[in-house]
């Protein structure tokens, strides 16, 4: 696809093209890239066990285990069950120091502060 829109157009129409999907793409391509915003769900742990980040910051939760997990905070927020290979995106809107865990799983724990 990409081959194709590049070579259908003249040199001007192809720099508008390239720009306009690298403004796209770029900002994507960013956010999946920070390892200090995801945190993996794999056997049955969360790794890392703490993280710290800034008020209104997303952490990116990967289901890596072939079973379902899900997160929840006491009193802030509970998600939907996700499958393998699913993520959960979760906002913390509140400064403090927090525990999330999985419904499934009592024995998953992890630390998120909050700045
Ligand atoms: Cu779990």
């Amino acid at each position: 696809m990409l081959k194709l829109a590049i070579s259908a157009g003249p040199p001007m129409r192809t720099t508008m093209r390239l720009s306009l999907l690298l403004f796209l793409l770029l900002p994507g391509a960013a956010m999946a890239a920070d390892p200090a915003h995801t945190v993996s769900q794999k056997g049955r742990a969360f790794r890392p066990t703490e993280v710290t980040i800034n008020r209104d910051e997303t952490l990116t939760f990967t289901n890596e285990d072939s079973f379902i997990h899900q997160i929840y905070v006491d009193g802030l927020f509970d998600s939907e069950e996700k499958a393998p290979g699913e993520n959960i995106n979760q906002t913390f809107t509140k400064s403090g120091t927090f525990q999330v865990r999985c419904h499934i799983h009592p024995t998953m724990r992890m630390t998120v502060r909050v700045k």
